[in-house]
């Protein structure tokens, strides 16, 4: 079997990358350069025509979308392991956290941060969608909190819809949301950080770019 992860360090790849680790996978890890472009070489627009980490190409045959890549990982790896649901009730419970994480949060961010962030041009931040997007932000927030209360991971034990939910929770540390009003939530991001497949996959991170 071949299998190879096109990534850069703390990127939308981490999540593929905590993934990868947590199935304790053997495969061919290539660094990309996005200051250097390295995602717009026609060899890597031929893999993946979006130009954008991260991409697996299993067996010839190139996978991208982290929420793909990792259903997939999931799927064919990751049920004898434990990491995600038989078919059945579990797994719908797990795609519900996961397109969730994907779509109705880290949707939320994005608006969040097109309106607010240096990211982005000045004269494009508009006031109210920004009080909008930050209104979303603690909607789900708080959903998230209360879905956590009295339990250690959103299903029964550490699933590939923890992996999903916490690497959008990270993004929103990394930009300084406080998120000390959600203790329940708090208490499961450290518990999720605390996986030595997650210690890992950030150790590596951190060494590429030098933190
Ligand atoms: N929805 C995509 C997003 C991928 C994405 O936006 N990747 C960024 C890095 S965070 C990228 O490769 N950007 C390079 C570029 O646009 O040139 C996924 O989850 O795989």
């Amino acid at each position: 079997m071949s299998l190879t992860f096109y990534y850069s360090p703390m990127s939308t790849a981490m999540i593929t990358d905590v993934v990868l680790e947590e199935l304790d996978m053997p495969c061919e890890r290539v660094v990309i350069d996005l200051k250097k472009n390295q995602t717009h070489t026609p060899q890597y627009l031929g893999l993946n025509p979006n130009g954008k980490v991260p991409l697996l190409v299993h067996d010839g045959t190139p996978i991208w979308e982290s929420v793909a890549i990792t259903l997939y990982l999931g799927e064919i790896f990751g049920v004898a392991r434990g990491l995600y649901p038989v078919p059945g009730p579990e797994r719908g419970a797990a795609m519900k956290w996961v397109a969730w994480a994907n779509v109705t949060l880290a949707e939320a961010v994005g608006r969040w941060m097109r309106n607010t962030s240096e990211y982005y041009p000045a004269e494009q931040h508009n006031a109210k969608a920004a009080e909008a997007a930050t209104a979303d932000i603690h909607q789900c927030l708080r959903i998230l909190d209360q879905a956590l209360t009295g339990r250690d991971f959103l299903l029964e034990g550490f699933t590939l819809a923890d992996a999903h939910v916490n690497s959008v929770i990270d993004w929103l540390r990394f930009m300084q949301v406080d998120l000390t009003p959600y203790s329940s939530l708090n208490a499961w991001s450290q518990r999720c950080a605390a996986r030595p497949a997650y210690g890992r996959a950030m150790a590596r991170a951190g060494a590429a770019v030098g933190a």
